[in-house]
């Protein structure tokens, strides 16, 4: 029977099946992401097959992503390919990949703390690293933009190899249920994508771009870049429904125009065709944390936050001057924990500053949880392991 063999050995399983290609894949929920995971050396090195591979994995372009594994939303358009690090600073290498439903685009410009977080988990089932003890620690370096995270995962039978622990009683908002702790030690984070914390170099800038009017704005950089608006300056409460803001058209419209002023602003260039930077509308909090958020990741109001959006917000609130300090509740000191608020609930964020720079964040600590869906492989037409062949082919009136 055909199921038999493709689920057979290693050796006598068929790479190629019905046109199609069975690549190694793990299916795995990060923090509030999903997506499938897969060793680097289980790809094609050329970018374009890879992309041509990912992009049918998860079925785009295709608003319902009905021909692959993609939840016809950007939060689960995403995927993650992991190698072995020799690197002195680093264990293992992420590529994040965000792939989008209604587009061709395979983005790997930016970070994603998400999908950061199914890492570990993913590199201890399959191989790649083997646990330590009754937890694992490993230095994970986010090869998009050299961001570097320590990680460390529950592996209660250490000795055994792979083993990992998904329950257990951590519990994030955005995520039904409880499961097993996934600590995030975040080493540097400042200016990930853009130049510097601030790239603007103010911690609050007033953007006046045609029929939209001058709007204050905070565009800042640790770990994710950010445009920071106060939700009244755009007539908004904050505190409307993830659905309300979908639907608001005008909003949305405002947004966009101030943020491809912003990323120009920032040195991000045109970021038409970029998930970054991210709207963030932020008020006072609502529910006893440090402040209120609704992200735009960045033309869909996200169901909670990012999680170096939310690194990124909490930063914002500790800085003097910045559009989200004057709303926000926080308390002084060098080790502050800042209650990040969003439409499923809160986030919070450990954040260590540096006592002669309180604008240097030396330290961004957070919990997340991660949980292995399904272990297989992922079939994809035979054609596109073959993207770069293909498009570089000559012509044949050229070859005669
Ligand atoms: O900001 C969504 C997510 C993210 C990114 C997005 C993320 C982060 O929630 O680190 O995790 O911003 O598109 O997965």
């Amino acid at each position: 029977m055909v199921l038999a063999t493709i689920q057979g050995t290693e050796t006598d399983r068929p790479r190629v099946q019905g046109g199609q290609t069975a690549i190694p894949c793990w299916f795995m929920r990060g923090g509030t992401s999903r997506g499938p995971f897969f060793r680097s050396d289980d790809l094609p090195e050329d970018q374009a097959s890879r992309d041509a591979v990912l992009l049918a994995a998860l079925g785009s372009p295709d608003p319902r992503q009905i021909d692959g594994l993609g939840g016809a939303v950007p939060l689960t358009s995403k995927a993650g390919i992991v190698s072995v690090s020799d690197r002195d600073d680093a264990d293992l290498e992420f590529r994040f990949a965000q792939l989008q439903p209604d587009s061709n685009i395979v983005d790997l410009t930016p970070n994603c703390g998400n999908m950061l977080a199914a890492v570990v988990p993913f590199a201890l089932e399959a191989g790649l690293i083997t646990a330590r003890g009754d937890t694992t620690t490993a230095r994970v370096l986010t090869l998009n933009t050299g961001l570097v995270a320590e990680i460390t995962v529950p592996t209660p039978d250490g000795g055994a190899g792979r083993y990992v622990e998904y329950t257990g009683a951590a519990c994030i908002d955005g995520v039904p249920g409880t499961a097993a702790p996934i600590a995030i030690n975040f080493l540097d984070t400042a200016g990930s994508v853009c130049s510097s914390l601030l790239p603007t170099g103010n911690v609050r800038d007033r953007v006046d771009v045609a029929g939209i009017g001058a709007v204050e704005v905070t565009c800042i950089d640790n770990g994710q870049p950010l445009v920071i608006i106060a939700a009244a300056a755009l007539g908004r409460t904050g505190y409307e429904s993830t659905a309300a803001l979908n639907e608001d058209q005008e909003l949305k419209s405002r947004l966009e125009v101030l943020r491809l002023a912003c990323g120009e602003l920032m040195g991000l260039g045109d970021v038409t065709a970029r998930n970054y930077p991210k709207m963030t509308l932020v008020s006072p909090p609502a529910q006893g944390g440090a402040i209120n958020t609704r992200s735009f990741i960045p033309h869909v109001c996200h169901d909670s936050i990012g999680v170096l959006a939310a690194v990124t917000a909490a930063t914002a609130c500790v800085i003097e001057g910045t559009v989200a300090h004057g709303l926000a509740k926080v308390d002084s000191g060098t080790d502050i924990r800042v209650s990040v608020e969003h439409p499923a609930g809160e986030f919070s964020i450990e954040l260590g500053l540096d006592p002669g720079n309180p604008q240097h964040v030396i330290k961004s600590a957070l919990l997340r949880t991660a949980r292995l869906i399904m272990a297989g492989d992922v079939f994809v037409p035979r054609r596109a392991l073959h993207s770069s062949a293909i498009t570089a082919a000559v012509p044949l009136e050229e070859k005669q």
